[in-house]
């Protein structure tokens, strides 16, 4: 399979680049690494995502070029979909994207079911990142310092500052090898996770008051409401990283955070540690992800359904 990726690329000559809404660092240091690599291997290659650059991503080098307008297929021979498990993650633009000839799927979801024909799947990566690594590695690429740069940041942040279990010997191998090609562990660090704006940690101090533990079930769960973001003037994106901090609790296997997205609806991330699977709990309500994060959404009032999910720890 991954010879057949290589030799799209070979013969692609105008490529683009998606990942999925609500862009993390896997999905954007993932796609600027891929367009800076083609680009470099003489190809046309454009970025384009439903949503906007957080803010503590937009050092990453290239992200000034991501583009956010309609996509037009015709202008495309391949289009890479990266870090999703399923082709409607990309938000509005999946119908086109959807229409260019070649697609390739690049993805470390356990829930991938494989929704186009060439594909690099591997649940056990740590990362979109890792699997661009050991892609490029496979393609003897030249990894100029940019390259590196967004790997290494893509592998960082989803495996939580390699603390989660997908951090294996792999991972750290290929983290080194970016350094060594020119990543600053400190600086993409620092630009990451300290040059927060003041709100975010005003905003902070609000769901922190919404902590609830339960010491013997071993969960803990945080909640942010559009209220907390309109008191502090925070936004949704500055939400990212919350759900780390309930799990900082010895005892804690599980974290959540429930994130209101409308009057009535709901997004719940899941952190677990060790061998607490997750998943199984946002596929019962209709979500996914990996074994210790996963996400799904659901409607209702939050009181009925903190009692739906509790209902579904204990079931699972
Ligand atoms: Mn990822």
């Amino acid at each position: 399979m991954i010879k057949d990726i290589i030799a799209a690329v070979a013969s692609g000559k105008r490529f683009l680049i998606t990942a999925h809404v609500r862009l993390d660092g896997d999905a954007l240091g993932s796609e600027l690494a891929l367009c800076r690599l083609l680009s470099d291997l003489g190809k046309e290659a454009v970025v384009c995502n439903q949503d906007a650059t957080p803010g503590h991503y937009r050092f990453l080098p290239g992200a000034e070029r991501i583009v956010h307008d309609p996509v037009r297929p015709e202008l495309y021979d391949v289009g890479f979909v990266l870090d999703c498990s399923e082709l409607e993650r990309v938000g509005e633009i999946a119908a086109d994207v959807a229409r260019i000839p070649t697609l390739i799927n690049i993805d470390h979801h356990v829930s991938n079911g494989g929704f186009c024909a060439l594909r690099l799947l591997d649940p056990k990566a740590s990362s979109t990142g890792e699997l661009l690594y050991r892609l490029m590695r496979e393609m003897r690429a030249v990894m100029t310092g940019d390259i590196c740069t967004n790997l290494y940041a893509a592998i960082l942040t989803d495996t939580g500052g390699f603390r989660y279990s997908s951090t294996r010997q792999e991972t750290l191998r290929a983290a080194g090898d970016l350094v060594k090609g020119g990543a600053d562990p400190q600086w993409i660090s620092e630009n990451i996770y300290e040059s927060d704006p003041p709100a975010k940690l005003q905003l902070l101090a609000r769901v922190l008051e919404t902590l609830e533990m339960d010491l013997d079930l071993g969960i803990a769960s945080m909640t942010v409401t559009e209220e907390h973001l309109r008191q502090t003037g925070a936004s949704m994106e500055h939400t990212d990283g919350f759900i780390d901090i309930p799990r900082t609790v010895k005892g804690i296997n599980i974290a959540m955070l429930y994130t209101q997205t409308g009057a009535k609806q709901f997004k719940l991330s899941l952190r677990s540690k060790g061998r607490v699977n997750v998943e199984k709990i946002a596929r019962r309500f209709g979500g996914g992800g990996h074994i210790n994060a996963a996400a799904c959404r659901i409607e209702g009032d939050l009181e009925t359904i903190k009692s739906r999910v509790l209902q579904a720890v204990k079931e699972t």
